[in-house]
């Protein structure tokens, strides 16, 4: 039985601005270039945004191997703080602009879909200091001015749109788990916060819409699909309430038009509400996306809680619900995240029978290895087997779903080039294409002459 996929189907892989462009003629700081500067020992072997892929240089070289590879799509994104100079007013940098164009032909030319996200972690700083970022509803005004830029310069080829990659990991890491400048561990900034993005997304929607652009705008989401401990109710509840606060804080406004009742209800009773105008929710209502990109990566397991949490203590989701260590659940060795392929398609079918079958792709799924280095062979070429597996077995429960009436139309790994990872720096490698840091030299793994063939012959089994 073969694996085989649509025809039109979108082959791809994802990747982003900040983790793979370098420094060259960028003339403001993200939060993460600032950090880097201010607390180095934050950072994997204090290694920070500056060393990368040396995309803003290598960007042909890269399009032309992912032609080669056949694949015919690519996600990445604009950072706000190299296209855009002044962001009170708006004003874009020509340099950058030049660039973005550059990069955006080359792909288009060799008959790669670009797939332009406009937010990926990178907050410029200068908004953090000033406003507070996202908090700041300030700062949703200002970031519409900068996808307005976007859309007016290279709106008339990019024919995908992504607001934002994995809002919540960018708000649980700044307001919750104490992993993304400010560090600022507080429930009210990460609800604000989320608020805040979720309206700024509604807002370029509908910029987008007015615009008359002829492409789809959409946004990326992290799922984590909640998988209780038992079928006892007070687990089932837990999973629940993460499943609330973590998925479908965006799932549901996005594609439903409207929050879950049940999260408002409970921000409510911990006093935790966010400030909104009542006319934001009728943009929030109608503009409601073309297609949700989902990346996926491994699921949350979750459990009622042992003991209860301390009341005098600030709220956190967490009261209702803690991580489950499932003995003997199948992990990824080099990389210890779990692996559970099956959640791809459960995925997919709640996608379609409880979002309306919306249009879907996989933004993001891929497997990160530390070490990668010892699977060279005599030759250099990485022997990245378990990849290949990895992707084989995500892609089968996909293909189910699809033959199941899902409707997916793209898979995007993560990631073409080895790239620079958040406070992980290089520790994690994840591309179909190894990079030499010294050099920055490409060599293709054996994952990407996999993905290479199966394309070509639709045959991933
Ligand atoms: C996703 C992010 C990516 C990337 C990936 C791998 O959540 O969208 O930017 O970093 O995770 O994670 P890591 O590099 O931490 O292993």
């Amino acid at each position: 039985n073969k694996i085989q996929f649509p025809k039109d189907f979108l082959w791809g892989t994802a990747s982003s601005g900040p983790q793979s462009e370098g420094y060259k003629h960028k003339k403001n700081d993200s939060i993460w270039d600032y950090w880097y500067k201010k607390e180095p020992e934050r950072f994997y072997n204090q290694v920070g945004p500056e060393t990368t892929s040396n995309v803003y240089e290598q960007y042909a070289e890269d399009v032309s191997i992912m032609k080669e590879l056949n694949l015919n799509s690519f996600r990445t994104s604009i950072q706000w703080s190299r296209l855009i100079k002044d962001f009170e007013t708006g004003e874009v940098d020509q340099e950058a602009a030049q660039f973005y164009n550059r990069y955006i032909d080359e792909m288009i030319a060799n008959g790669i879909e670009p797939m332009m996200n406009l937010f990926h972690f990178d907050m410029p700083y200068e908004l953090e200091q000033k406003y507070g970022g996202f908090k700041s509803r300030h700062v949703v005004d200002l970031y519409v001015k900068f996808a307005e830029a976007a859309f007016e310069l290279f709106g008339d080829r990019v024919k995908y749109w992504i607001s934002f990659n994995e809002p919540v990991a960018y708000t649980k890491g700044a307001y919750w788990h104490n992993l993304i400048y400010p560090n600022e561990m507080s429930m009210q900034s990460y609800v604000q916060a989320n608020y805040h993005i979720l309206l700024a997304h509604s807002l370029i929607v509908s910029a987008y819409r007015k615009g008359n652009y002829s492409g789809e705008i959409g946004i990326v989401v992290d799922l984590l699909p909640p998988i209780p401990r038992s079928e006892n109710p007070a687990d089932v509840e837990a999973g629940r309430i993460a499943d609330l606060f973590i998925n479908l804080i965006f799932m549901d406004p996005c594609v439903r038009g409207e929050y879950d009742q049940d999260y408002l209800n409970i921000l409510k009773k911990h006093d935790c509400m966010f400030h909104y105008h009542i006319e934001d929710l009728e943009a929030i209502k109608e503009n409601t996306v073309d297609f949700i990109g989902i990346n996926y990566y491994q699921p949350m397991r979750v459990k009622a809680r042992d003991s209860m949490p301390n009341p005098f203590s600030p709220f956190t989701p967490e009261w209702y619900y803690e991580p489950y260590e499932m003995p003997n659940r199948r992990m990824n060795e080099y990389r210890g995240w779990e692996i559970y392929p099956k959640a791809l398609y459960d995925i997919a079918m709640r996608v379609k029978n409880e979002y309306g079958n919306i249009k879907w792709y996989v933004s993001e799924n891929g497997m990160g290895v530390q070490g990668e280095e010892r699977f060279k062979n005599k030759d250099g070429f990485i022997e990245d087997d378990y990849r290949i597996d990895f992707i084989k077995e995500h892609l089968g429960w996909l293909a189910k779903a699809i033959d199941e009436g899902s409707n997916c139309f793209g898979y995007h790994l993560w990631t073409f080039v080895d790239n620079w990872s958040w406070t992980n720096a290089y520790k994690n490698r994840y591309g179909l294409v190894s990079l030499n840091l010294n050099n920055t030299e490409r060599t293709i793994k054996k994952s990407g002459n996999w993905i290479k063939e199966a394309i070509k012959n639709n045959d991933f089994s």
